[in-house]
């Protein structure tokens, strides 16, 4: 849909719909290119905005027929939707439309995929598939009826009525129209069954297409695992007879949590150890729950509109990473966490692009389902939790449950539920879904020797932004401890709440000066200055109880390492690796734990924090300090490399669980660093012996980076050209691993290969995305990244509008680099967006971003 007067939506506009819907019936009769849909809908008004006219959203519709109350009338329809005269009684709306689900691109609305049917509806999506008041707080019984030519046809609810080319499905649950599905197709279930908390037997259903079916046991167990975790830890059970979940090929999204019915991109779904790497199964898995969850926390409970988006996936996601958690390593998941919030919020959080936890307008609803929303908006459910308290955090949960089941709720509803249950005051919490911006918390310390008291002080500090040119201090729960020179605890774990932009917080009773471990857990999303010695973060690596800060002061160390690399040329510090060797020996430590401790910070970590400190930040140069310091690492730790690959490699049959998982990270991350030293011969071996994905793939990597990966390469494409899954991971790594001054070429070469299906989002983002986050590669002073990515987001708009917006945050960080990148990029940009007939979703972030 072309829009030539993007209109901006504001959540203070909001207004309830003036009908209310009892009951909806829908008829597909499915047909490629003209699918017919009827339409049978009962209105009345609604008492609460009595004099609202009726309006319904519509889009790319043929209108057939429509009636009311059995009579033909004939509406006002434009191409957003229709307005009509109706009765001031209840009535019945009736109508027909014919859509092109074939030419239908976007997977927006109802589409194909590899032959079958299927949908795609948030957040705006149902308006492309019949007439309908597309909004979440509009909640209605549906009653679908499918007919086609296809043995397996789909909707939500529990199935009515099954027959030859038909069927009939009905959903008892009232429910916004985002969360309609319906897939039709010739497709294979693998099956299991369920027994809920109080009895209920329910059906699983995981339907791929056939030759899929060996890739499903993981995600059904996966599914079961999250239904069981929902009852103990959230009470929560499941509501309808069946739960099925179909794998499709072309979606924009991972997954979607359509009311008994979840859509899923088969890359978040299917797996087996041949195909697929330890990280795909950790990552479906934790999907797989995140679309469970939504049942209750999205479905049962859902949105009043869409600002309040945070509501259900900031607790979906919070409920996700607590169930990883309680699967795998607590310590592994928070960190990964914190990594990927990093990279990926606070980058948006600091740029053009910033905008509140809950924003307050946008133009178009797709380009809100971005970090801030999801990550940020699960870290503030996680700091709410540490500040009221286990208990507390449950007794809320029960009573929002309890209150807000069948509603279409609100921040201010969910913050509620809080205070009745606490009895605590929110109004300053709620900044934190009110204000854009990462704060930045500084501490200093003060130690009174005579009297044993040492003191902390902290200033906190948001940077203003247009989306909040005035940002107000937060609240933040700050955990600490304090440690002994000799690495003991002097002070447990204390959660320090601060409120004003400056406080001061005292610890009495000490012998002598401890070390402060400060914002342990990484306990608010902040960016933290604390002026640590070099001493004081080798006791912290050494001895910190905490394991996120203990990691944290690894990281810290490595990045000053880093930066005086990069900025003075200086060689890696040999305290700080000699110190991360006893880390790595420390066989008490969890083999995925100390697989963390061997990262580096990324490019684009190192990029934003020279510009942070007035720095301008030269891509190639952080490239050599990254490669020159990885080098020195394999070097000087490559006999305890040795003896960790020989100790922890699996020699057991694959299995996808955390213990094995970790051992191979650690192992495949000590086969990176050996192959610097020893040649490719130890990552061929590795290579020609791997029975399963995560070690092909990382070996291939290795040998890839080495220059040695030309017929491993060849070798890979030619097992697994039928595996579309396995492919994407062909295309991606050759991009991932080429030489900066390489990458664009490889990128683009790949484009001309015959299976780069650019339509296919999972195809375009490997290629496209593996190009944007290689930094150094995406960022060549050629400029040739930025023209080869501008040039396919051109031709991907027309297509696909939502997967082109997302991808043009490639370039949200653009002011960070030097005059000549700016001006390379802004070119780009520009280009872009004079390209006519710009998508709504492309030309909003276009412009947010150029600014
Ligand atoms: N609600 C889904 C994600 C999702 C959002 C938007 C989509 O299309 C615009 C598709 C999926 C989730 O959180 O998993
Ligand atoms: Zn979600």
């Amino acid at each position: 849909m072309r829009d030539a007067t993007p209109q901006t939506i504001y959540l203070s506009d909001y207004q309830p719909f003036g009908f209310l819907v009892d009951e909806v019936a829908l008829t597909f009769d499915l047909d490629p290119h003209k699918t017919r849909v009827k339409s049978r809908i009962a209105f009345r008004r609604n008492p609460a905005a009595k004099d609202a006219e009726f309006f319904l959203h519509g889009e790319q519709l043929k209108l057939i027929s429509a009636q009311i109350d059995g009579k033909p009338v004939a509406p006002e329809v434009t191409d957003r939707g229709l307005t009509c005269a109706v009765p001031d009684a209840p009535f019945i709306w009736e109508a027909e439309v014919e859509i092109d689900p074939k030419g239908n691109t976007a997977l927006e609305g109802l589409y194909m995929s590899g032959g079958m049917y299927c949908t795609q509806c948030e957040a705006e999506g149902f308006r492309k598939i019949t007439y309908y008041p597309d909004r979440p707080d509009v909640m209605s019984i549906f009653t679908v009826t499918i007919n086609g030519p296809h043995p397996v046809l789909l909707s939500n609810g529990n199935p009515v009525a099954q027959g030859q080319n038909h069927a009939e499905w009905h959903d008892p649950w009232p429910k916004p129209a985002y969360l309609f599905a319906l897939v039709a197709g010739d497709l294979v279930a693998h099956s299991d069954r369920f027994t809920t908390m109080s009895g209920r037997e329910v059906d699983l259903n995981l339907y791929v297409r056939p030759g899929d079916e060996g890739k499903c046991a993981f995600g059904m167990e996966a599914l079961t695992a999250s239904m069981k975790w929902d009852e103990e830890v959230y009470g929560r059970e499941y509501d309808l007879d069946i739960f099925n979940i179909v794998a499709v090929d072309d979606f924009n999204m991972g997954a979607m949590e359509n009311k008994g019915l979840n859509i899923f991109n088969s890359a978040a779904v299917l797996a087996s150890p041949e195909t697929s790497t330890d990280d795909n199964f950790e990552r479906i898995e934790a999907i797989i729950a995140h679309e469970y969850f939504h049942n209750w926390t999205g479905n049962r409970i859902t949105c009043r509109d869409w600002f309040q988006l945070c509501l259900k996936e900031g607790l979906t996601v919070y409920r996700d990473s607590q169930f990883t958690s309680d699967m795998r390593s607590p310590a592994v998941k928070r960190i990964g966490d914190v990594i990927d919030l990093r990279g990926r919020q606070f980058a948006e959080d600091q740029g053009p692009l910033a905008h509140p936890v809950r924003p307050e307008s946008f133009q178009e609803i797709n380009n809100f389902y971005t970090a801030t929303v999801y990550e940020k908006g699960a870290e503030v459910i996680g700091m709410l939790k540490t500040l009221v308290g286990d208990d507390a955090y449950a007794k809320a949960l029960d009573l929002y449950f309890e209150r807000h089941d069948g509603d279409a709720a609100t921040i201010e509803d969910w913050l509620k539920v809080f205070e009745d249950t606490t009895g605590r005051d929110l109004t300053q919490f709620k900044r934190w879904y009110s204000q854009a911006g990462t704060p930045r918390l500084a501490v200093t310390e003060a130690w009174d020797a005579g009297k044993g008291i040492f003191t902390l002080t902290f200033t906190q500090y948001t940077p203003p932004s247009a989306a909040t040119p005035n940002p107000e201090p937060q609240v933040l729960p700050i955990t600490v401890g304090l440690i002994g020179a000799d690495g003991a605890h002097v002070a447990p774990s204390r959660v320090l709440e601060m409120t004003e932009a400056e406080q001061s917080f005292t610890f009495d009773g000490l012998d002598a000066r401890p070390v402060a471990s400060v914002l342990r857990g990484f306990s608010a999303p902040v960016v933290l200055a604390h002026d640590l010695s070099k001493e004081e973060r080798l006791l912290l690596l050494a001895h910190d109880s905490d394991p996120f800060n203990r990691w944290e002061a690894g990281r810290t160390l490595a990045r000053q390492s880093l930066l005086a690399t990069i900025t003075e040329g200086s060689a890696p510090d040999a305290e700080w690796l000699a110190a991360l060797q006893a880390v790595l020996g420390d066989e008490t430590l969890e083999p995925a734990y100390r697989a963390l401790m061997l990262g580096l910070p990324s490019h684009a970590d190192l990029a934003n924090t020279l510009y942070d400190t007035g720095k301008t930040p030269d891509p190639a140069a952080i490239h050599e300090a990254v490669e020159a310091t990885r080098d020195a690492m394999a070097q000087a730790f490559v006999s305890t490399l040795s003896e960790l690959y020989d100790r922890h490699i699996v020699d057991v049959p694959y299995q996808p669980n955390a213990a094995q998982s970790g051992k191979r990270a650690l192992t495949n991350a000590a086969l990176a660093l050996l192959t610097r030293v020893q040649g490719p011969e130890h990552a061929q071996a590795q290579y020609d012996q791997a029975d399963n994905m995560t070690q092909q793939l990382s070996a291939l990597a290795a040998l890839l980076r080495a220059g040695h990966g030309d017929k491993a390469l060849a070798e890979f494409e030619e097992q697994w050209r039928d595996d579309r899954l396995v492919m994407d991971k062909w295309f991606g790594l050759q991009v991932s691993q080429a030489a900066p001054e390489k990458a664009a070429e490889v990128a683009q070469t790949l484009t001309q290969h015959a299976d780069f299906n650019w339509k296919n989002p999972n195809r375009f983002r490997a290629v496209f995305g593996s190009l944007a986050m290689h930094h150094a590669g995406f960022h060549h002073e050629s400029g040739k990244g930025y023209a080869l990515l501008a040039d396919w987001l051109i031709k991907l708009d027309p297509v696909n509008p939502q997967t082109t917006a997302r991808m043009c945050s490639a370039f949200q960080t653009w002011r960070r680099y030097d005059a000549a990148r700016q001006e390379m990029i802004q070119t780009q940009l520009d280009r872009i967006l004079a390209s006519p007939d710009l998508s709504r979703d492309t030309s909003e972030m276009l412009s947010r971003i150029r600014g």
